[in-house]
């Protein structure tokens, strides 16, 4: 089912999801207790070792290493040299699934070229010292945006992992809408490829930058994870008023910049998906938009209810918005003030959320129930 937008106003009232998240009052309705580990230069990303410390990017290209019991912080050096600007800068850190034999990690971030910017994903084995930092070693960039250009919004660039070791990353558009469209570009994107870059059998396009292809027309898709069903998930950042959540499908079009529930900042219209069957519509809109930055699907014991829910981190809405997935819809049921532009969610081993703040001086939370 999709909501229109009469019913999404409709169900933000009964959930009692306020228009204006600043309404919402943080202390009386926390259902956290929230922990302080350390503070970061525009924190981006983080992921866990083996051992529960923490990795964190710093957007200008710091790469940290966190112990949350002693909070003592490290660095890690040989990170890339990034474009820092904008939206863009170091993004997304992921373990291999196999670290624990390959100790390799993942790593996003905006580079400068010829035309602009773009995003690239590079792998490189992580060394770690006996005080607390380390090295990667080895990097190598193994995907690139098809095409670097002017500006620095719309990177995306989430990097996922399955089961089987095969890697999704999530195609910002860099506002040039078309390309979205385009099987010739691989912005505006789903990516599926293999741990080292090359395409993943299956795929359900071809042609050189098509085949590395999984699902199209998406915007700023900064975040993506898998249900424990396995379907993959996506939040993007729409136009005014099109924040979106979809459920990727294979060799899906989801409709950018053709349709969106939102309008162009600038006041155009754009169509809205039902007047496109062709195009997926979202199983869930928000207007006004909440600037989804990341989401996990819950699969902890921790917040007992919140099993298979997507926690949607959130900028403008600074909080996290917590939406129930049953069979194929989804819908708000939550949204929780955290005071301050949420970057990031992440579920940790023993199921508590952590998560980052954005910008300077954000801080690493780690959130249980209260
Ligand atoms: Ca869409």
């Amino acid at each position: 089912m999709r909501f229109g937008l009469s019913t999404a106003y409709a169900l933000a009232l009964v959930t009692g999801a306020s228009a204006a998240p600043s309404t919402v009052t943080a202390r009386q309705n926390s259902p956290f207790n929230t922990a302080a580990i350390t503070d970061f230069a525009e924190p981006w990303a983080l992921a866990f070792l083996p051992d529960n410390r923490i990795l964190v990017t710093e957007k200008r290209g710091q790469l940290r290493l966190v112990d949350p019991n002693t909070k003592a912080k490290g660095t890690i050096t040989g990170v890339p040299s990034v474009r820092y600007g904008g939206q863009g800068g170091f993004g997304d850190v992921a373990l291999h699934p196999r670290f624990s034999e390959n100790n390799l990690i993942y790593i996003s971030y905006a580079e400068a070229g010829t035309g602009g910017s773009g995003a690239a994903v590079a792998r490189a084995r992580l060394v770690l010292n006996t005080s607390g930092g380390g090295a990667l070693q080895n990097v190598e960039v193994i995907w690139r945006q098809s095409q670097k250009v002017n500006g620095d919004g719309h990177f995306a660039h989430r990097i996922l992992f399955d089961s089987n070791s095969t890697l999704w990353i999530s195609s910002g558009e860099r506002q040039q809408f078309d390309p979205a469209q385009s099987m010739t570009s691989n912005l505006g994107k789903i990516i599926r490829l293999n741990d080292d870059g090359t395409v993943a059998a299956g795929n359900p396009f071809t042609g050189t930058v098509g085949s590395q292809v999984w699902a199209l027309g998406v915007r700023n898709p900064l975040g993506i994870d898998f249900d424990e069903q396995g379907r993959l998930w996506e939040v993007e950042m729409g136009p005014m008023g099109g924040d979106e959540l979809n459920l990727i499908e294979k060799g899906g079009n989801y409709g950018w910049p053709i349709v969106s529930q939102g309008n162009h900042y600038d006041g155009r219209p754009i169509p809205n998906h039902n007047t496109r069957p062709e195009f997926i519509a979202p199983k869930a809109f928000w207007n006004p938009v909440i600037s989804p930055s990341s989401v996990i699907i819950y699969k902890g014991d921790l917040f007992r209810n919140w099993r298979g829910n997507a926690i949607i981190s959130a900028l403008g809405a600074q909080g996290l918005v917590r939406v129930e997935i049953t069979g194929n819809t989804a819908r708000e049921a939550q949204r929780i003030s955290l005071g301050r532009r949420i970057r990031c969610v992440r579920q940790g081993s023993d199921g508590a959320l952590w998560v980052l703040e954005d910008g300077a001086g954000g801080r690493l939370l780690k959130l249980t129930p209260r």
